[in-house]
């Protein structure tokens, strides 16, 4: 048994309980293995079940997130994928033009009874095994052979392929037409290479058919171009995906800010009770960013929560609550059952995403999409920097009518308006940063220190390093160094500090003499030409000056390099980090 998983399985302890009760043995901690034995086990007891059927067995039993794609050697030939939750599509590919546009939806009306995990004994009484194989109906009752036949290539070679992917970028070079999957459809490619789509049950507003799309997506905006991976192609990327970000959304001349998806929604968002950023990871960084700016510009009490831990806690939602989800796929699965959670008790659900489409678009009331390009690498670099633009965009918006704020509205969308320049100038450090990477890339474990709007940037340099170059890294608040971190600093801990010119400079230069006074010799990222903190530093990082609130979409990409550097020193795959992409073999 083969297969590819994406997503979290929530009730993975559940199953596995049950199936090592039955006698299966497990050999990893994996939500993987727990699906692989239990279609094995399934298959076990209902060995006359189409590999279709299985699978629909199996999805039956997951709850969570995921999409799913299985291979069999008890069924050659034949691959079954679904998805609930996470995106995913099937690539077609022929020799000769298809048929039709559409695939038509089977229902399998007479498929078998929802196997029942925990009184198993029952199952053997149904009437499943015995009944007779593949009645599916079509939507419009056209009999199977004739709808499904209409699919294949015309002509004489009916040669096809079939790729299955959650993302279009990942086949675009092999063919431009896919059917996107929607949540419970399950696809059986059989025999003769036959395309299948089925449902279990049929609802109301279902479409009876899937499209067959053709990307439009340019082959070059996606492919590797002169980079060595796609993580390197995507932080250098960044001077044209900010611009991308804002274009058509800020007007630098009349200093106004409208963004289309938002617009509607400003004078209920201006009312509200207060703000929640809840997100994961990089996203979660992304919000910690901007928490300050949205703050000062919006006057509302502003909450930022992971989005696992916010579930954990069951916090509470009201109907005037404004909850922001942010996520580069849109699809990320803590953030999408956060989101629910929110839906459900009435707030306003905005998203930020990058992904058209994707699920946390779907299901938000409105939103951003932060427009940075289609992000390949596991390691989230522009979308960073876009999330935070757009927030920064936001907080712009909600401020419009406060007199008081024009001035700092001003400065900073000239601030944005320059940004492009600034980040192709801190681009151009990529040699020395390449340098200093070799100086640290051997050592077991690397901080991060900053404070102020700098602080989103040490853990988000931390998570970077921890997520590509597999070493320890810590992100480090300044202000907390006394309350015990600072044991951590002797002369031979390596040590990054931030230290700009912002209303935290003065207190920064006093964590950095701590640091000195420990023997730590940091490696500073600094204003361009400030001899003061300078003189404190092994060596020295200089980034041009912007506004505060932006500073740290220019001190971040030092840092993004740095990882890049130091795995491809270490010999790590920098776009697709060990632990991080879901997918095992089980026999
Ligand atoms: C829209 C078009 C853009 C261009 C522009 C012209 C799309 C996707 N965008 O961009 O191509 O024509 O108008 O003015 O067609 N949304 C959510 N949740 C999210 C993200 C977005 O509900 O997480 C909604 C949003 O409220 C809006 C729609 O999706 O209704 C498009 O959002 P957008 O940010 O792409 O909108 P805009 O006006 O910048
Ligand atoms: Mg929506």
């Amino acid at each position: 048994m083969w297969i590819s998983f994406a997503g979290i399985i929530t009730n993975y302890k559940d199953v596995k309980q049950f199936l090592v009760q039955k006698g299966h043995k497990f050999r990893s901690d994996t939500d993987t293995e727990i699906i692989a034995k239990l279609i094995k086990h399934i298959h076990g007891l209902h060995p006359n079940y189409s590999f279709r059927e299985l699978v629909e067995q199996v999805i039956q039993q997951l709850e969570g997130a995921f999409a799913l794609c299985f291979k069999s050697m008890h069924f050659p030939g034949e691959v079954v994928a679904t998805r609930r939750g996470s995106p995913l599509l099937v690539g077609i590919k022929t020799k000769t033009k298809l048929a039709t546009d559409h695939i038509p939806i089977l229902y399998s009306k007479d498929s078998p009874e929802k196997v029942e995990l925990k009184e198993h004994s029952k199952l053997k009484d149904t009437q499943s095994d015995h009944r007779p194989h593949g009645h599916e109906i079509p939507a419009h009752g056209l009999a199977r052979s004739q709808s499904t036949s209409e699919f294949l290539p015309q002509g004489d070679n009916k040669e096809v392929e079939y790729f299955f992917a959650s993302d279009a970028s990942a086949i675009i070079e092999h063919t431009d037409r896919v059917i996107y999957l929607l949540d419970d459809d399950v696809a059986s490619v059989e025999k003769e290479g036959v395309l299948k789509i089925h449902r279990l049950k049929r609802t109301l507003e279902d479409t009876h058919a899937r499209e067959i799309t053709t990307l439009k997506m340019e082959i070059q905006q996606i492919m590797k171009g002169n980079f060595s991976s796609f993580m390197q192609k995507e932080i250098f990327e960044q001077p044209e995906s900010v611009v991308t970000t804002m274009r058509g959304r800020i007007n630098f001349d009349s200093e106004t800010v409208v963004l289309g998806g938002i617009k509607d929604y400003i004078g209920e968002i201006r009312r509200c009770r207060r703000l929640l950023l809840i997100a994961c990871g990089t996203s979660y960084n992304s919000a910690i960013a901007t928490r300050q700016l949205l703050e000062e510009l919006t006057e509302l009490p502003v909450m930022v929560d992971l989005a696992s831990d916010f579930l954990d806690r069951n916090t509470p939602i009201f109907r005037d609550d404004v909850c922001f989800f942010i996520s580069q796929s849109g699809e990320t699965a803590d953030t999408l059952m956060a989101l629910r959670y929110c839906k459900q008790r009435g707030a306003l659900i905005v998203g930020i995403t990058n992904t058209v489409g994707s699920s946390i678009c779907r299901e938000s009331h409105c939103g951003v999409h932060i427009n940075a390009g289609p992000e390949i690498g596991v390691a989230s670099t522009k979308a960073y920097t876009s999330q935070i633009i757009s927030l920064v965009m936001f907080a712009l918006m909600v401020s419009e009518d406060r007199i008081s704020a024009q001035p700092r509205r001003s400065e900073i969308i000239q601030g944005l308006r320059n940004l492009p320049d600034q980040i192709k100038e801190v681009l151009e450090l990529d040699s020395k940063i390449q340098e200093i990477s070799k100086k640290v890339f051997e050592k077991k474990s690397l901080l991060v220190l900053g404070r102020g709007y700098n602080y989103a940037t040490c853990l988000e340099g931390a998570l970077k390093i921890k997520e590509i170059t597999y070493m320890h890294s810590e992100g480090i608040l300044a202000g907390e160094l006394k309350h015990g971190p600072l044991a951590l600093v002797d002369k031979g801990m390596p040590i990054i500090m931030i230290c700009t010119r912002d209303n935290v400079f003065v207190k920064c230069m006093n964590a950095l003499q701590q640091v000195t006074a420990r023997e730590g010799r940091p490696i500073l990222i600094c204003h361009k030409n400030d001899q003061e903190p300078q003189k404190y530093g092994s060596s020295v990082l200089e980034v041009p000056k912007t506004v505060d609130c932006l500073q740290g979409i220019l001190t971040v990409i030092p840092l993004q390099l740095v990882s890049y550097h130091v795995a491809v020193l270490k010999g790590c795959n920098v776009d697709c980090p060990r632990n991080l992409a879901k997918s095992v073999t089980v026999e």
